[in-house]
């Protein structure tokens, strides 16, 4: 079968076709996190934002890691599709927004390069948690902190860096991590360069929103069937996407809000209610489900229980969201339904991954918010024995895994085991909360034999 590339188009069956022509696109977008949320989310709304106002914006994705990915966009001329997961099946649709596919380590020149161009006003982020924690030299926070260094002292124009992550303030998070990094590259001239910083690059906030699994063998075939051609970097997504962006944009931008996006004074309401509703909602869902032998998410919600805790774990953390957001009422029943989609095929285990970073941003301050007020969390507390519980025995990654499994080989009892691993996750004020703790200790017996109590 022929690859899908720039030569194929014209084959592809009409509805397919990307809606702008890739060949007339300028790169002035730089991404890092050439993963399947990107190719699903930001490169679908500047796709449609070029069709919509005939600006000629490409994209330069960047590969924080896999340079295999890079190479297999590149065969196919940086092109790929994406698949609306209705129902089974659906219609996939090839995405011509990429100009370039490059390797953090192996292209570093040319990614310096494009974060000094004039023309490249716009840099967007996906490399998730823990991207943010890391910023050697070869690391996305590294290279983007020397790139605009670079950038400031030779005098170019204003770019806008935006993280695309499932953080609260993702902004504010980065421009730290920047900073810090121009730091401690050092030089004589450290502070003009972060002044020039807080001058020319502004690090707007936003919630980016679009359930995305992992792609699964099953959908190559189902993608080529539907093409015509084989694609070999498919990727699908549930048909709900949002983006919130702070309009804070110091330079030029593609119009995304002709594709919808909003642009807000404040993300922080819309923020706080997708970290803490869906995906503290996801984060459960996946912990619990995984105890009780469930493997994706419409399984955990297809018989009553992944439904009761959604809707429990929603009413009970509302009460910490900021006014200004959606309704948190109607935003659980949209959760539910969208959890429902039997089409996803999302796997408790993908969301699993990463966990210790994850709840510390997801489940962690509302408890913290809670706790203080003196408000019952017992939908929270069953989560975090949940969690408690896969740190014992799995081989779900996550960063902190050697350390987490160690606290249970110390042969203590669960309640100095469940102190320890808040702690391990910088959570010491809740290991100190003695009822929290034994509250979720008393779950775990009922975990351990498979049973949800919900
Ligand atoms: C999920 C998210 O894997 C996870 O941790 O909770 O990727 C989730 O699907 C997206 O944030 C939805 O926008």
């Amino acid at each position: 079968m022929q690859q899908l590339n720039r030569a194929a188009l014209g084959a592809l069956p009409p509805a397919s076709r990307p809606r702008v022509d890739p060949a007339g696109l300028r790169t002035r977008v730089v991404h890092f996190g050439i993963g399947a949320f990107h190719r699903a989310h930001q490169a679908l709304y500047t796709e449609n934002a070029v069709a919509h106002s005939g600006e000629p914006w490409g994209i330069a994705a960047v590969a924080p890691r896999s340079a295999a990915t890079v190479d297999a966009l590149r065969a196919q001329d940086c092109l790929y599709s994406v698949t609306e997961r209705r129902d089974e099946g659906g219609t996939p649709r090839v995405v011509g927004a990429l100009t370039g596919a490059y390797a953090l380590g192996r292209d570093g020149e040319a990614v310096d390069a494009l974060l000094t161009d004039p023309e490249v006003t716009v840099v967007t982020l996906t490399i998730t948690e823990k991207g943010y924690r890391a910023a050697g030299p070869d690391t996305v926070v590294g290279r983007l902190a020397a790139g605009l260094a670079t950038r400031m002292r030779s005098g170019a124009a204003p770019i806008t860096v935006v993280s695309c992550d499932n953080m609260a303030d993702n902004g504010a998070v980065l421009r730290t991590a920047v900073q810090d990094a121009v730091r401690a590259a050092g030089g004589r001239d450290v502070d003009q360069t972060l002044e020039l910083l807080d001058r020319q690059v502004t690090f707007p906030a936003t919630v980016v929103d679009r359930i995305v699994p992992a792609t699964a063998p099953g959908d190559l075939t189902a993608t080529a069937t539907a093409l015509g051609v084989h694609d070999a970097l498919p990727v699908s997504g549930e048909p709900y996407r949002q983006w919130v962006l702070e309009d804070r944009f110091t330079a030029p931008r593609p119009a995304w809000e002709l594709d919808g996006a909003l642009l807000v004074p404040d993300v922080a309401p819309y923020q706080l209610t997708k970290l803490r509703l869906l995906n503290g909602s996801h984060s459960a869902l996946a912990v619990l489900g995984i105890a009780a032998g469930r493997t994706t998410v419409a399984d955990a919600m297809a018989d009553g229980w992944g439904e009761r805790l959604v809707r429990s774990l929603c009413a009970e953390v509302a009460p910490t969201l900021p006014d200004g957001g959606p309704d948190p009422g109607r935003y659980a029943d949209d959760l539910v339904a969208r959890f429902r989609n039997p089409a996803m095929h999302h796997l408790l285990r993908q969301i699993a991954s990463d966990a210790s970073l994850k709840i510390t941003e997801r489940w962690l301050p509302a408890l913290r918010v809670l706790r203080e007020r003196g408000a019952a969390t017992p939908v929270l507390e069953l989560a975090l024995a949940g969690w408690a519980h896969l740190t014992r025995d799995h081989d779900i990654p996550d960063p902190a895994r050697d350390e987490l499994t160690a606290c249970w080989r110390t042969g203590a009892d669960d309640t100095a085991v469940v102190r320890a691993l808040l702690t391990t996750v910088g959570a010491p004020d809740l290991a100190g909360d003695s009822e929290l703790v034994t509250a979720a200790v008393r779950h775990l017996p009922a975990l351990r034999a498979g049973h949800l109590d919900i």
